[in-house]
């Protein structure tokens, strides 16, 4: 399971890397990355609202507290990893990710289960340049 959860993880970094362009960039310029949590609970993330700089690496911790099962998606980016089952968090599991991003913006993330991001399940990470 461990395995498993690190690949997806993997899948994921390089995933994010891949499409938004950030592989083609080289190294950063001592950019150090920085560890965040984000709590899955029933129908809310928590905080659902993240900062990011622009090429610096963020590892995000996620934990379902809910009764549900629950995911973090970034519908922008197209990300297939993060639709399988594997990506959905089971109550009471723990997830570490890692986001790159190359664009600022405001990123939207949201719950893919049924009927959870139009509950209000959303956030955002704000990447500043
Ligand atoms: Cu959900």
């Amino acid at each position: 399971m461990k395995l498993i959860a690190g690949l997806v993880a993997l899948g994921l970094t390089l995933l994010v890397a891949v499409t938004i362009g950030v592989l083609g960039r080289g190294g950063s310029e001592g950019g150090s990355s920085k560890t965040v949590e984000i709590v899955l609970a029933d129908l809310r993330f928590s905080p659902n609202q993240l900062s990011a700089k622009v090429g610096v690496p963020l590892t995000v911790r996620l934990t379902n507290r809910g009764l549900e099962r629950h995911d973090l998606n970034f519908p922008s980016l197209h990300m297939p990893g993060l639709e399988g089952v594997e990506s959905i968090l089971a109550p009471g599991e723990t997830r570490t990710i890692t986001l790159q991003f190359d664009q600022p913006g405001e990123h939207t993330f949201i719950c893919t289960l049924p009927g959870h991001a139009a509950a209000g399940m959303t956030g955002a990470v704000i990447v500043r340049p």
